[in-house]
């Protein structure tokens, strides 16, 4: 028998109030843990995430084995990607690796076009499985236009992003043009996760704090705008975050989007005081989890305090969870998020 829906996460998205702090974790279907470890030797990356039944099996994973109050699709950022003429691998030890890398205008031209229909319909029928097997929200996700240049036009993960940088100082017209491929990628890959049966979505700039705030003014913020209005007609709530993009915040707020996750660097409370007034969630340093549980416990406590001084606050990471975290610490961290937050 199903359980009775779980809406609590929903709610805090809303900003209604909720019985306790709603909890899920970025990469929280992933390598560090032993079931998902066994999977992956018998399956790639991307057959895991496009064979529906291996998809929905891993995305339901944390939220039978952790507690977690929502799901998030089991794909990648890259994922879109491959089908619009993108050729990619993830590399075991350095992720995902592109063997054509777009630097010019005719690059960005023979980008095509995505039809979530026709290129990913695996990707969608696990999105209608796990409606039937679930009893939390799932939540779809793409990757953002700036965060996918950089790894596009990089080929590579990238510390400082000379190439994209590079190409969007020297070649405006040539990255305002791959801003406006990407953005719709993102826009028509979310709007198909969510008419099959998303019920939010976030959107991972996860590299866009390397950008500052006049840079993201001019060269960004145009295309998150359009993203966030077309999704916004969709009427599911919508995260939009980013890593060491604290500086970013009034500009982020400012845009259409429900809630904005942060990392640790700025704290719930210092970005309320800032006037941040969408729904927060984050923050909790992922390099905690391998703290003694007293030091993670005594950290979760500060920023639940703070989470809870007003309505609209959802618990996560910074940053995803990684490889050598214990099953058994994020158990033990989601029980007591929901005992100490319960009201
Ligand atoms: O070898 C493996 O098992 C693959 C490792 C892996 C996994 C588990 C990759 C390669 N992607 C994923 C899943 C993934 N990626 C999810 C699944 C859902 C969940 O959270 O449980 C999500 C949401 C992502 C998103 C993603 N991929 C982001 C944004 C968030 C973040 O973590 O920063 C980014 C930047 C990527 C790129 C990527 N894909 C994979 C790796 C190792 C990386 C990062 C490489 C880098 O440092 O640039």
């Amino acid at each position: 028998m199903n359980k009775p829906f779980n809406d609590v996460f929903l709610k805090a998205c809303r900003k209604e109030r909720t019985p306790y702090i709603p909890v899920w974790y970025m990469r929280q279907a992933g390598r560090y843990q032993p079931e998902y470890r066994e999977m992956r030797k018998k399956y790639s990356f991307f057959e895991m995430s496009e064979i529906p039944e291996v998809c929905a099996e891993v995305t339901r994973l944390p939220v039978k084995q952790l507690g977690v109050d929502a799901a998030i699709l089991f794909a990648d950022i890259m994922t879109p990607l491959k089908h619009i003429g993108v050729q990619l691998e993830i590399k075991p030890g350095i992720g995902p690796v592109i063997e054509n890398p777009i630097h010019t205008e005719q690059d960005v031209s023979r980008l095509g076009e995505l039809d979530p229909q026709t290129h990913l319909p695996t990707i969608l029928e696990a999105i209608k499985i796990l409606n039937q097997q679930l009893s939390v929200p799932l939540i779809g996700f793409a990757g953002a236009p700036f965060t996918l240049a950089s790894y596009i036009v990089e080929g590579q993960p990238s510390k400082n992003y000379h190439k994209t940088k590079g190409l969007m100082y020297s070649a405006p017209d040539v990255w305002n043009a791959l801003m406006k491929k990407l953005g719709d990628l993102t826009v028509t890959y979310l709007k198909g996760q969510i008419a099959a049966g998303a019920h939010a979505v976030q959107v991972f700039d996860s590299w866009i704090g390397a950008l500052n705030e006049q840079d993201y003014k001019i060269y960004v913020a145009p295309v998150m705008r359009h993203i966030f209005t077309e999704l916004k007609t969709t009427g599911v709530p919508v995260i939009y975050f980013g890593i060491g993009a604290g500086h970013l915040l009034e500009e982020w707020n400012r845009l259409p989007v429900d809630v904005i996750g942060i990392d640790w660097r700025t704290s719930i409370r210092s970005a309320r005081g800032r006037g941040i007034d969408k729904v927060l969630q984050g923050n909790l340093d992922p390099s905690l989890l391998l703290a003694p549980w007293e030091l993670i416990k005594q950290r979760t406590r500060e920023i639940l305090d703070q989470g809870m001084e007003e309505p609209g606050y959802i618990f996560n990471l910074g940053h995803g969870i990684f490889p050598s975290v214990k099953v058994e610490t994020l158990q033990k961290l989601t029980s007591f998020i929901h005992e100490y937050t319960k009201r």
